[in-house]
């Protein structure tokens, strides 16, 4: 994606689009990073000219460079079996309320911290001289600059979020050396600048400055909620639903914890307090064992079926791993006594409207753990093309939702390049300039509350 930022003006081009598809080899499941870096190349040269270049991507995953600087081997995908059972291991060395207290990270199989437990005694971790999360791998091949970018480093469980550095005690009572990780940096601070060899390849005219920006594709697209002032919830949409509240320091409560909300850090200073629900990687599972049919009917079709009939925890790992979706949501629904859906119109509205009850929890709860009301639900991210889902989270919440921007990590990428440039200022002025240039849909409440409200109960039950 290409910005062009004035003092008031934000524009964004797709210059170059390219698959992220994950590889499963007899090992596991794994990314083709090569790939995606190759990717990045052929974007840039798209671009035909830069003044600056910021990369973000999805968090915990990492690879391993030996002494040399090479990478070892595919980065595992998150979604890979090789956590499974590892939580219970590190637990038995550090307690999940311990854990919590000194990371404010929710549980997820596939934190880094985990991982890293899972990869421990592979011939790959043996030699590994250097860890390198996802973005900061692409950024080290375009500049031969190595850092740990803080937003995604919170990504981890290895970062204290008080003090926005390591979690020391954590990293020590768990052998984990924290050597392995190269010097935090943060969103705004110089990564390098595009290597000689890049400039060839792409036929860009050095020097090309590279920025650290939050590199957690989440940071960035939270430091892009068009928001007023601080009583908003915001819900990243995409193949996952993140929605909670940007807070000014972290909760690190037990009742936090047991709700399982994080504490992932944000731009200047924020914490991004959220939940991780399942999001539309649920229908995108079932449009692949669909065949990819045509998204705009069905969608209009599943607007026809009558609202709330099943719905399943959209926070449940158990639909974590790739495969068989449509059959998997349908077992749900059977093992709680609810109606089967069948039809994949019936089943995309059960994920939707799962969905939306899981935006309701997620947004009530945060609320009063974090004791910050709002007013006004945000969705950024892909699911703002999808009205049906952004008009069931406004009824379902019982607050207005504005959506927009669809874009907005890469625009988050963008302004906090820019405010490194001089151009933007504060994050307050940097969402200020997005609600004044990008195009933004609102939905009303249609009522119902108490629908959703009895649907809520209904799942809590199980
Ligand atoms: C979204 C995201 C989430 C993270 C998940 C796995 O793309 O980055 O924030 O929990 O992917 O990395």
């Amino acid at each position: 994606m290409a910005g062009r930022v004035g003092p008031d003006s934000l524009e964004l081009t797709e210059v170059h689009r390219f698959p992220n598809r994950p590889v499963r080899v007899p090992e596991g499941l794994r990314w083709d990073v090569l790939g995606l870096y190759a990717g990045v190349l052929d974007g840039l040269k798209a671009s035909g000219a830069v003044d600056s270049v910021g990369i973000d991507s999805w968090a915990v995953d990492y690879g391993l460079l030996d002494t040399d600087g090479a990478l070892l081997g595919n980065p595992v995908h998150y979604r890979d079996g090789r956590t499974d059972g590892i939580a219970e291991k590190v637990w038995a060395t550090v307690p999940p309320a311990e854990l919590y207290a000194a990371t404010g990270v929710q549980y997820a199989p596939f934190n880094t911290l985990y991982q890293v437990t899972a990869a421990r005694g592979s011939a790959h971790w043996a030699r590994a001289a250097r860890l390198l999360l996802v973005p900061d791998l692409l950024t080290y091949w375009l500049t031969g600059e190595q850092g740990t970018e803080l937003t995604n480093a919170s990504t981890t469980q290895l970062i204290d979020p008080r003090t926005r550095d390591w979690a020391h005690e954590v990293a020590e009572r768990l052998d984990i050396d924290l050597g392995l990780f190269a010097p935090l940096r943060r969103p705004g601070d110089p990564a390098g600048v595009l290597r000689p060899e890049v400039l060839e390849e792409t036929g860009l005219t050095g020097p090309v400055p590279v920025t650290a920006v939050g590199s957690h594709d989440t940071a960035s697209a939270v430091a892009a909620v068009p928001a007023d002032g601080v009583r908003f919830a915001y819900i990243c949409t995409g193949t996952w639903s993140l929605a909670g509240l940007e807070l000014d320091a972290p909760v690190l409560t037990e009742e936090s914890r047991t709700a399982n909300f994080t504490n992932e850090l944000g731009l200047d200073g924020t914490v991004r307090y959220l939940r991780n629900i399942m999001g539309l990687w649920l229908l995108q599972e079932c449009l692949r064992t669909w065949g990819e049919p045509d998204l705009g009917a069905l969608l209009r079709e599943a607007a026809q079926v009558p609202a709330l009939r099943s719905v399943v925890d959209a926070g449940d790992a158990a639909f974590l791993a790739p495969g068989r979706m449509p059959e998997r949501i349908a077992g749900a629904c059977r093992d709680s006594g609810q109606p089967v859906p069948v039809s994949p119109a019936e089943v995309t509205r059960c994920i939707l409207d799962s969905l939306a009850l899981a935006h309701r929890t997620a947004v009530e709860e945060a609320q009063r753990l974090a004791g910050q009301p709002v007013d006004v639900v945000h969705v950024v991210g892909g699911g703002t093309r999808n009205a049906l889902l952004c008009q069931l989270t406004a009824d379902a919440c019982g607050l207005p939702v504005v959506a927009g921007p669809a874009e907005a990590a890469a625009l988050g990428n963008v302004l906090v390049q820019a405010r490194a440039h001089g151009l933007v200022g504060d994050l307050a002025g940097m969402r200020r300039l997005l609600a004044r240039t990008q195009p933004l849909t609102r939905y009303e409440p249609r009522g119902g509350t108490q629908r959703w409200r009895a649907a809520q109960a209904r799942l809590a039950r199980g």
